[in-house]
């Protein structure tokens, strides 16, 4: 006991030191602002979803940015950088002029028709002409007579009311039912129809998290995804607080690398994710192996496969093999695939599967005490569209799958002739190997960005990529036509030969700034760039500029 007295005493005539000559007063506020100061780093230190590291080179760079120099020198490329951007989409709509309130007298049908049509010419990509990578899956005149028949019988309908619209929900179900097939789901395998990609990864995330804490108590959810994962991951994590640890990819085939992937699984983690295939590289992790580690650590696996999904289904019927990435490996828990990519359904249609009832149930919300009654809805929305529904269905039935396993061997046999044409050209290089439709390349000649712009003045729209730079571009069935492969690939060529001739010039234009905007490290610069390119989505010119240009 003596032994601990000694220090014990000590400790409070320190303390009592400190105090001597003060006023109680100033006692009790010494004391309160050393305990919340105390607090404060406490919290820094361990109560956060981001390593001290990076916690302490943002706290660097937010005092930077205080510096009045510094400052003044960000806000003017902040106001350039919006001028930009709502230049762009000026540009793009000037021609016409925007409407600010509700015309006065409701407008006649033809009269609507017509400014849909208006708003629909503006843009200067030829879309219907395989101009585009990836965005039009499937443009055909046919298709589009049948989907405006059925939206129209459907544009009222609601699932939400199973009462009064019970075949709107059967068509729903009849779509889950008909993608757990293809993903060879057993017949517990269930899902929901969603309105995109993004929309199914955060319903598998949302579900995972609840899952895992009920099932095993983890209130602080950290997910292990692959550096490559589409950013919804990312989106899921900020809405429903989740850690995300990315997981590098290895550098030479752009799979995510699992010896780092196993080590980043804690006691925290609520799930595992691999793509099938990437949106950047188009390259598919070894979902085999995830697969494994998550029945190792018995932790569910999500595989993403919204992009190449309805791609990668067809493929062996089309005489593609593939690794196994779907319900057959017992270890996948749950997936998402778009319909309204390589499923040609028109925009606002995606599916998420689960293995089991029980984990769909951890994606629903139910309220039970609300005075409007007790209320539930199994994805984000409360009322949905059944005509979106419906319109996903239809063209379902409409291609059937000798119609899908068709358009895959014709994008799959294009994208495989892109690539072997694409290797063929020495100065530029193939990011790992495509399983799909995305081929990605950079060089290690020039700046690939600049033979994105040059391709961009031919009218062709290519993706771009970071860390490091490069392009994709998505085949999609539009490029299947005779022709536009070899026109494209002849496009490259010119441009490669073109841009070897000075092969050191630097990227100039609007990829300057993205290609720049890799090098600065406060990554919170870029993030508010990016907040003005969506308000730029959302921009309405000045009244008097619009006057000027329309005399409207
Ligand atoms: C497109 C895509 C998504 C998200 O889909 P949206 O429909 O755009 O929300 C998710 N993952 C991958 C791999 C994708 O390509
Ligand atoms: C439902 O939610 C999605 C986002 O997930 C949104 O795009 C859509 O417009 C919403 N509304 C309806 C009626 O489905
Ligand atoms: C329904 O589909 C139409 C046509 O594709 C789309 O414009 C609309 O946004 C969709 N609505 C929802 C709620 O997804």
């Amino acid at each position: 006991m003596d032994i601990i007295k000694v220090p014990v005493n000590q400790a409070k005539q320190g303390i009592n030191q400190c105090f001597i000559g003060k006023e109680p007063w100033q006692i009790v506020s010494i004391t309160a602002s050393s305990v919340l100061l105390v607090s404060w780093f406490y919290g820094f230190i361990f109560n956060n979803d981001e390593s001290l590291v990076e916690r302490g080179k943002k706290k660097f760079f937010s005092l930077m940015k205080m510096v009045p120099s510094i400052k003044n020198e960000l806000e003017k490329k902040k106001k350039e950088v919006v001028e930009a951007f709502d230049n762009d989409q000026w540009e793009r709509t000037k021609s016409l002029s925007y409407l600010r309130n509700l015309p006065p007298k409701g407008l006649k049908n033809e009269e609507i028709i017509q400014l849909v049509e208006e708003n629909l010419n503006l843009g200067k990509y030829d879309w219907k002409d395989g101009h585009v990578s990836g965005a039009v899956y499937y443009f055909d005149p046919d298709l589009q007579q049948l989907l405006t028949k059925v939206f129209e019988k459907t544009f009222f309908t609601n699932p939400l009311h199973s009462d009064l619209f019970p075949g709107i929900c059967k068509i729903e179900t009849e779509v889950v039912r008909i993608a757990a097939s293809l993903f060879h789901g057993d017949k517990n395998a269930c899902g929901s129809l969603t309105t995109g990609g993004t929309e199914s990864i955060l319903m598998a995330c949302k579900a995972w998290r609840d899952y895992m804490r009920k099932t095993k108590g983890i209130t602080k959810p950290e997910m292990v995804v692959p550096r490559t994962v589409h950013s919804a991951f990312d989106k899921a994590a900020q809405y429903f607080c989740i850690k995300v640890i990315y997981v590098p990819v290895d550098p030479y085939t752009y799979k995510v690398d699992l010896k780092l992937m196993e080590r980043a699984i804690t006691k925290n983690t609520v799930m595992l994710a691999g793509s099938a295939p990437n949106f950047p590289y188009g390259t598919m992790d070894d979902i085999e192996a995830i697969s494994a580690l998550g029945l190792k650590y018995k932790i569910p696996v999500h595989v993403d496969s919204c992009l190449g999904g309805f791609l990668t289904v067809f493929m062996e019927d089309a005489g593609y093999n593939l690794p196994l990435h779907d319900f057959r490996l017992p270890g996948v828990s749950s997936i998402s695939a778009d319909t309204h990519k390589y499923g040609y359904t028109p925009k606002g249609s995606s599916v998420v599967l689960y293995r089991e009832k029980k984990y769909r149930h951890c994606q629903y919300t139910v309220t039970t005490d609300w005075p409007g009654g007790v209320y539930g809805s199994p994805t984000v929305n409360g009322s949905r569209a059944g005509a979106n529904i419906t319109t996903c269905w239809a063209t379902l039935l409409h291609f059937g799958s000798e119609g899908y396993v068709q358009l895959t061997k014709n994008i799959i046999r294009t994208a495989k002739y892109i690539e072997s044409e694409l290797r063929k050209i020495e100065d530029i290089f193939i990011f790992g190997e495509p399983v799909t439709s995305v081929i990605a390349f950079g060089s290690r000649k020039f700046e690939i960005y600049r033979l994105a712009t040059e391709m961009d003045k031919l009218g062709w729209n290519m993706n771009t990529l970071q860390f490091p730079s490069g392009v994709h571009f998505a085949v999609t069935h539009v490029h299947t036509k005779p022709g536009v492969a070899d026109r494209f690939l002849k496009d490259v060529r010119t441009i490669v030969a073109k841009l070897m001739e000075k092969p050191e010039k630097p990227v100039e234009g609007g990829l300057a700034l993205y290609g720049a905007a890799q090098l600065i490290p406060d990554r919170s610069v870029v993030g508010e760039f990016i907040n003005y390119y969506i308000d730029a989505m959302y921009y309405l010119p000045d009244e008097d500029k619009q006057l000027k240009e329309n005399g409207k």
